[in-house]
């Protein structure tokens, strides 16, 4: 009974300490003690960005060989193999919790962890490129500029580097948008097609509302999140609506209108069923998507294998040497 009182005495310490330290704005390292709720809500949270971002390849990839001028085809490749090297910082950042990469890529291949709503819908022609450059990365660099804040070390130093080239990769959507805005009657069209399918989903991607996000309340206390869902979507909505109106598109929503007292734009509303359906799995690519990953994660054991090898054989080298 005593022994169970003092165990309890420690954990309060403990939690105490490690609460002062977020309350002064100290970053939390990884050999540093915190609560396993904290290191769950990272391994999730991080594991589920990484994922996001090295299947977000995909519906990119597939207009590589499609890109209409070789300008354009450059630019592509190299966002897309941006969002490459973000997964891998991610992975590195996630491990220093203490799982593995093989882990968390097996929790993605049995569905137990999930990656970004976005990603389950096609890319059906150019336009959507610029749409997911402009609409998905831009969504994207609103929630990761306020997680460059966030109080786990790792997980801010990556995002510093993540958002210098994410904002680069939303001009090049934007790029593409106002190019076919500025172009033929069906161009235009192609381009207000793609805003008016990516629009909603890309609203989603900052999760639930506040009053329906069970982790949000954890998130910010620990400050995991620095922003609320709702805040960072709202940011997103005041910065894009004058960004279309600049090269003449329009926002599928007919419920949008500035608010003059609040200072922002009131929105419609979102369609939750939607966004819990293609979470669940049952979005248009969903099945597409892992099965893609899961087929070049198996071509690509070799590569994991020779680069083990040779990790192995430098190794044995040092020791010798
Ligand atoms: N999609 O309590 P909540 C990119 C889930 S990729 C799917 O608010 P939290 C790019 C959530 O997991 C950048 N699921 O959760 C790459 C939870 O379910 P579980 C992607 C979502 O974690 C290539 C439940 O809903 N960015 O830029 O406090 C090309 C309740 O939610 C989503 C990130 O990953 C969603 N959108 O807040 C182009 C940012 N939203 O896990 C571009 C990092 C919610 O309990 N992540 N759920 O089963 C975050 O900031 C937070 O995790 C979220 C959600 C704001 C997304």
């Amino acid at each position: 009974m005593e022994l169970l009182e003092k165990t309890d005495q420690v954990h309060e310490v403990l939690l105490k300490t490690f609460e002062e330290k977020i309350n002064r704005g100290d970053a939390i390292e990884p050999r540093d003690r915190m609560p396993d709720a904290y290191r769950k809500h990272l391994m999730r949270q991080m594991s589920q960005h990484a994922h996001s971002e090295v299947i977000g390849m995909q519906p990119e990839g597939n207009w590589i060989t499609r890109a209409p001028s070789l300008r354009a085809k450059q630019i592509l490749l190299a966002k897309i193999q941006d969002e490459g090297g973000h997964g891998l910082y991610l992975y590195s950042a996630a491990e220093t919790l203490g799982i593995t990469r093989d882990e968390m890529i097996a929790q993605l291949h049995s569905g137990k962890a999930k990656y970004s709503n976005i990603f389950n819908y096609p890319a059906l022609n150019w336009a959507d490129i610029g749409a997911i450059g402009w609409l998905v990365d831009g969504a994207a660099i609103v929630n990761q500029v306020s997680l460059q804040r966030t109080s786990y070390g790792p997980y801010s130093r990556a995002m510093v580097r993540i958002c210098k080239e994410e904002s680069f990769h939303q001009r090049q959507g934007y790029e593409i948008m106002a190019k076919m805005m500025a172009g033929t009657k069906d161009q235009n069209d192609m381009a207000q097609d793609a805003m008016d399918r990516w629009w909603w989903p890309s609203l989603m991607m900052f999760g639930p509302h506040d009053s329906d996000s069970p982790h949000t309340s954890d998130a910010v206390k620990w400050k995991i999140k620095r922003n609320t869902n709702d805040e960072l979507r709202q940011k997103f909505i005041d910065k894009t609506v004058q960004q279309a109106e600049v090269i003449g598109l329009t926002i599928p929503d007919k419920d949008l209108k500035w608010n003059e007292a609040k200072g922002c734009y009131d929105h419609g509303a979102i369609n939750w069923d939607e966004f819990y359906r293609v979470v669940a799995g049952q979005g248009p690519c969903n099945k597409q998507r892992l099965a893609h990953h899961k087929k070049v994660h198996a071509e690509g054991a070799w590569v994991r294998e020779a680069a083990e090898a040779y990790r192995i054989k430098k190794e044995k080298q040092l020791l010798h040497n």
